[in-house]
């Protein structure tokens, strides 16, 4: 199977995602019986959805599965739904800061995504790494271009199936900070990927 794996550049207060550096990492070491085609998003509202669909067009994949950060997340989280609201907590990387406005103007409220969520979950947990299923993306880039891809796919009747999947920070992202948010190493962070991609596959 082509898979279509991407992550995002770095946003707000942070020069590191940890998403672009799993892609990345994923990307040089591959996985056994999947042909990885990646992709690292700009964190811009315009850009983001654009290019994601982009790579679409030009790769063709059989699957696409979409990373991100999510800042206070313990877990890697599956998100199962994704939907037609921008409402950002802070700018995106060009200086947008958008309220309460739709992403497609008389679009669906939401889609699912369309991957094996549970399979994906049950995966990484045999794999021994924590995930969980997740009922919101919230409502900046992350959900964004999920809602784009899936809206894109859909109109298109493209039958590519697709999900976003969030990970916590790096552990050298919170070191230092007041609070004591939670993180989780690369390493562990690839073993659960690597897994979600296995359930993918089969
Ligand atoms: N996380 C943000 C956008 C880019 C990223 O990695 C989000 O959760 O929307």
């Amino acid at each position: 199977m082509k898979l279509l794996l991407t992550g995002f550049e770095p946003f707000g207060d942070s020069d590191i995602n940890p998403s672009a550096q799993i892609v990345a990492r994923l990307g040089r070491e591959g996985i056994a019986g999947v042909e990885l085609v990646t992709a690292v998003l700009p964190v811009d509202r315009h850009r983001g959805p654009t290019q994601l669909i982009q790579a679409v067009q030009d790769h063709a994949p059989g699957a696409v599965l979409c990373l991100g950060l999510a800042d206070n997340r313990p877990t890697i989280a599956i998100e199962r739904v994704a939907i037609n609201l921008l409402d950002f907590g802070i700018t995106d990387n060009d200086g947008n800061q958008i309220v309460d406005e739709p992403i497609v103007a008389d679009g669906p409220a939401a889609y699912f995504t369309t991957l094996p969520t549970r399979a994906m979950h049950d995966a990484a947990l045999a794999a021994g790494v924590p995930i969980q299923l997740s009922l919101s993306a919230g409502a900046f880039l992350c959900n964004q271009v999920t809602f784009a891809l899936l809206h894109h796919l859909a109109t298109a009747s493209l039958a590519i199936p697709a999900c976003f999947v969030h990970v916590p920070y790096l552990p050298e992202q919170v070191a230092g900070k007041k609070s004591s948010l939670p993180s989780m190493s690369l390493a562990t962070i690839c073993v659960g990927i690597t897994a979600v991609i296995q359930a993918i596959n089969n």
